[in-house]
């Protein structure tokens, strides 16, 4: 069922809703020019076609006038059907006034990339293991996310897989959703939903199809399946 986002500018002000909303997520489509085989806008017009309620858009290969412009038309595309975060670039989230960013670890600190996004706007932030967890919790941030759960080829300094256990071990410690990343696909996702991750996050297993539309759609109903059962 197609989940209605009208309210989502509303929403976002308060913590507890931030974080039910995120919460409802399932499969979260995080873009990857470089590794796409139809191109961004294509993924992202596909994935939420598909039901995908949360678009991050990460670019590491183009200009700041290329991004700007290219965030822009993945805002109107999201509208009001999905959230759209930008990953690292907190000056092109702000230019298009995105709902939010996506922060590494050695990004700009959480409680510096607050004042400049705003209270309303989404922070979400990588972490790797339950230490670094809590204190993303505390710092504010409104999501996790936690990997690389698997060996991944994506990203070149991901490290090896912390495996899907600890996932379960960052849920127990903290109580911000958590978005699972790194090397999943549709032989390993269930695991990783078994072991108490929030939503799913995909990049190759999604982009590098020529069926985005599709794979987003398993992704989504292997997540609401296991959702629904425990
Ligand atoms: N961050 P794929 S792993 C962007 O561990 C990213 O923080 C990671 O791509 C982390 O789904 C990763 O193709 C790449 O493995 C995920």
């Amino acid at each position: 069922t197609q989940k209605n986002f009208t309210q989502k500018n509303s929403n976002k002000n308060n913590f507890n809703q931030k974080n039910s909303l995120l919460k409802e997520i399932d499969f979260y489509l995080v873009t990857d020019s470089g590794l796409s085989k139809k191109g961004t806008l294509s993924d992202v017009t596909e994935a939420v076609e598909a039901g995908c309620k949360i678009i991050q858009y990460r670019e590491k290969n183009k200009s700041t006038k290329e991004m700007v412009d290219e965030a822009f038309e993945i805002k109107r595309i999201c509208g009001e059907r999905a959230i759209f975060l930008v990953n690292d670039r907190i000056d092109v989230a702000l230019a298009v006034d995105a709902d939010g960013v996506h922060i590494g670890q050695e990004d700009m600190p959480i409680e510096t990339a607050r004042k400049l996004m705003g209270a309303d706007k989404i922070i979400g932030l990588t972490v790797h293991n339950v230490k670094e967890a809590i204190e993303a919790e505390k710092s504010g941030a409104d999501y996790l996310g936690l990997g690389s759960i698997f060996d991944t080829a994506t990203k070149k300094d991901a490290g090896k897989g912390i495996g899907p256990a600890s996932i379960r071990e960052v849920k127990n410690a903290i109580n911000i959703p958590i978005a699972a990343i790194g090397g999943i696909n549709k032989e390993n996702c269930k695991i990783v939903v078994e072991n108490g991750a929030d939503s799913l996050v995909a990049i190759s297993a999604v982009v590098c199809s020529d069926n985005v539309k599709r794979e987003t759609k398993y992704f989504i109903d292997i997540v609401q399946k296991i959702k629904n059962r425990s």
